[in-house]
């Protein structure tokens, strides 16, 4: 069911050991290339024809009717509806708090340098369709766009067959809950083209975010530049530091749970103990068979992305987890706060025997659209820092200017672009030496 890879007398690069699903973006550029064209030069239409042709609906207008996103929350169960309130409540607890305040950096009298928090005007956010429906991922999107002042905001979603070609009702009833009345049926790459150049009523956006397949992530790569992007996200993955004290009842149902998303969803567990891994080799099948997506599941924990790895002692496993940088990454040993503590290569970190992943996907507060594929080295997840650019305002009055102006021109003379040089000079009637 999962392989195992000893490396406890390994001394190779950690890299190029562990198993890594790759997504070959590249070769899905090509394809995605004339959608994103078709989408630009006859819009709304070419997005008509686009969802008919991969989603099997016709649709009569790609933007949800107000009245269908409110119909949608009174019709939601209100299991569901008091746990997405929960979610909300606590992932707006959290976000609330990564807001940027202002800074002004006086660097001489009369001369200051201000970081001003701005946010980005326009964001499209992208709420994947597929194997399963992400009503939580609106949460993890909206929340921080709105907690970083964004003032326009509209969702996409692939359009469901058997909806009538509207995204799920938990997705328009999750909008509903979180404000927002921008909702587009459209999913895939021509989704991405519609926000980059605006189709129809959806004004182009500045930024897009959200998870989505391989076309998604392609025509993401193709417009960056012209939006901006969250990430490329790939398929999900956990990765499992753990050591005897581990319970491989729940390392097994944590494994599971994420390989759940995607047959290409990656599960690792790093351990010392030869008996956890045994134990969670027999657990595996127990739990996978009883459980509902049991045939994606076995793919992926049979799949070269997954295994049960083994090492000599935690220090080892340590520098594997954070040479891996996991887009998940769980910490289940005797202290796992000071190893959590050591951990600088993650998504995010779950921390002792009661924060599951899943925990995190849904009700921890944290986000859950976090960097996959190893980018987590140099990447963070979804927050309001996204949302947000920081702008330099620099004010000198002309003392000030007066006090660096010869270090201005040495340096400008020192790039021969002596016209920078001259721009200082001519504040000064040409009285600072141009050596
Ligand atoms: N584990 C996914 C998020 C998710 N799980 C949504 C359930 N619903 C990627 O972090
Ligand atoms: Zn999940």
């Amino acid at each position: 069911m999962i392989s195992r890879i000893d490396l406890r007398s390994s001394t190779e690069d950690p890299r190029a050991v562990l198993p890594r699903a790759e997504l070959d973006v590249e070769a899905a550029l090509e394809k995605v290339r004339p959608i994103c064209e078709d989408v630009h030069h006859r819009g709304v239409e070419a997005l008509i024809e686009i969802t008919e042709r991969f989603d099997g609906v016709r649709l009569s207008d790609i933007r949800v009717p107000k009245a269908t996103i409110t119909a949608a929350l009174e019709t939601l169960d209100p299991a569901v509806r008091a746990a997405l309130e929960e979610s909300i409540r606590r992932a707006r607890l959290v976000h609330r708090e990564q807001r940027r305040t202002d800074h002004t950096t006086q660097v001489v009298p009369g001369g200051t340098v201000t970081e001003r928090w701005v946010p980005v005007e326009r964001v499209g956010l992208y709420v994947p369709g597929g194997l399963a429906v992400y009503p939580s991922s609106v949460v993890m999107n909206v929340v921080p766009a709105q907690e970083a002042g964004v003032r326009s905001l509209a969702v996409t979603s692939p359009p469901q067959k058997e909806f009538g070609g509207l995204p799920h009702p938990t997705i328009l009833a999750a909008c509903a809950l979180l404000g927002v009345d921008e909702v587009y049926s459209v999913g895939g790459a021509q989704a991405i083209a519609m926000f980059a150049y605006g189709a129809g009523e959806c004004r182009p956006v500045n930024l897009v975010t959200g998870p989505g397949n391989i076309w998604v992530a392609a025509a993401k790569r193709l417009l960056k530049g012209r939006i901006g992007i969250d990430a490329e996200a790939g398929p999900t993955e956990i990765a499992i530091l753990a050591d005897a004290t581990a319970d491989p009842r729940h390392v097994a149902a944590d494994m599971i749970s994420q390989a759940e998303h995607d047959p290409m969803a990656a599960a690792v567990l790093v351990t010392d103990s030869v008996a956890l891994a045994e134990a969670v080799e027999a657990e595996l099948p127990k739990q996978v068979e009883a459980t509902k997506h049991s045939e994606r599941i076995a793919t992926a924990l049979a799949g070269p992305q997954s295994g049960i790895v083994l090492v000599r002692d935690l220090e080892q496993g340590l520098a594997l987890v954070n040479a891996y940088a996991a887009e998940h990454l769980e910490i289940q040993t005797a202290d796992s706060e000071a190893v959590a503590a050591r951990v600088i290569n993650a998504g995010a970190v779950f921390v002792g025997p009661f924060a599951p992943v899943s925990l995190g996907d849904y009700a921890a507060g944290s986000n859950h659209v976090l960097p996959t594929g190893g980018c987590a080295c140099h990447s963070s997840g979804l927050s309001v820092q996204s949302f947000l650019r920081g702008i330099h305002v620099v004010s000198y009055d002309r003392d000030a200017l007066a006090e660096v102006a010869g270090h201005v021109v040495t340096l400008a003379n020192a790039e021969d672009l002596p016209g920078h040089g001259d721009a200082i000079r001519a504040r000064f009637d040409w009285t600072v030496p141009n050596q």
